[in-house]
């Protein structure tokens, strides 16, 4: 079957500007808060209402087209399958956290998959009118004007962006740990955003060099990782490997020599962890 690339994109782009309103108007007002896997986790009406908007008014558009959302995912409790039929990925809103407290990174993140490859990425925050997007070759846009990756090579120059809120799971607590020390040690400096989306279209367009958590859903990173790439930048599994959304591995970066330093030095912060815990059970 044909698809009309440029038709999905205009009609969602639409879509989901509207869709935005309903954050803009909520993120200063009160919300029911409720917890899905802790604490830290966290859900509100806005969530669900932007991700019943976007999911029917593409559904009126494209009936045929499938879906792996965030929060009908999560109220199933099914693990998200990709097929090879046009798939919108959709986080309804990508830092709820930030949103929660009325802080002013949080983003509606969706990407659209055919044949199991992310064609379309649109990243937009409504709060500060930033609209990122990417079509499969074109390039990668804010606000319509072309976005670069930084071509900075060694960590030492760069800034990293992590995650914290990963840290609560018993898990992955020590690796996390690990190596946002060894961030930490050698970069600039390192920034906590609490968006996944956002902080890959930072490193998009170069106002940070790399970006990396594990544990992530394909929501979170199916459309920023589009959108870095075709800024020219590098997205790959985080032990070095090849990106895959469904893999709850990522790291992003403006340039290959940085992130071959990251896999090495992530490489290097697990082993350390071993190795401790080695020395710990003796
Ligand atoms: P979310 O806001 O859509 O939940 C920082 O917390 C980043 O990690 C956000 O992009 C957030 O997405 C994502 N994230 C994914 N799973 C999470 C979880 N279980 N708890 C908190 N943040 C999560
Ligand atoms: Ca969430
Ligand atoms: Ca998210
Ligand atoms: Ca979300």
């Amino acid at each position: 079957m044909k698809h009309d690339i440029e038709q999905y994109y205009e009609t969602v782009l639409g879509i989901t500007r509207e869709a935005g309103k309903i954050i803009k108007e909520g993120i200063a007002r009160t919300k029911n808060v409720d917890t899905k896997l802790g604490s830290w986790d966290l859900v509100t009406q806005y969530d669900r209402r932007v991700e019943k908007v976007l999911v029917a008014e593409i559904s009126k558009k494209f009936p045929s087209h499938k879906f792996i959302a965030e929060e009908t995912n999560s109220e199933q409790k099914t693990t998200p399958e990709l097929t090879s039929a046009p798939t919108w990925v959709i986080d309804p809103i990508d830092g709820t956290t930030n949103f929660v407290h009325g802080f002013h990174l949080t983003c509606i993140s969706i990407a659209l998959s055919i044949e199991k490859e992310v064609v379309i990425g649109i990243v937009y925050n409504p709060i500060l009118e930033q609209m990122f997007t990417a079509i499969k070759g074109r390039g990668a846009y804010l606000n319509n004007k072309r976005i670069y990756t930084s071509k900075v090579e060694e960590l030492c120059q760069s800034m990293v962006c992590l995650e914290s809120s990963f840290a609560c799971i018993p898990s992955l607590r020590d690796s996390i740990m690990k190596r946002t020390e060894a961030c930490i040690k050698v970069a600039h400096g390192i920034r906590v955003l609490g968006s996944a989306a956002l902080a890959l279209c930072y490193v998009a367009m170069g106002v940070a060099e790399a970006y990396h958590i594990d544990g992530l859903q394909c929501w979170d990173v199916a459309a920023g990782a589009l959108i870095v790439r075709e800024a020219g930048g590098v997205v790959l599994d985080s032990t070095g490997g090849i990106f895959d959304m469904m893999s709850h591995r990522i790291l992003a970066c403006g340039t290959k020599t940085l992130a071959e330093e990251l896999v090495m030095l992530f490489k290097k912060a697990d082993a350390s962890l071993i190795t401790n815990n080695n020395i710990n059970h003796i």
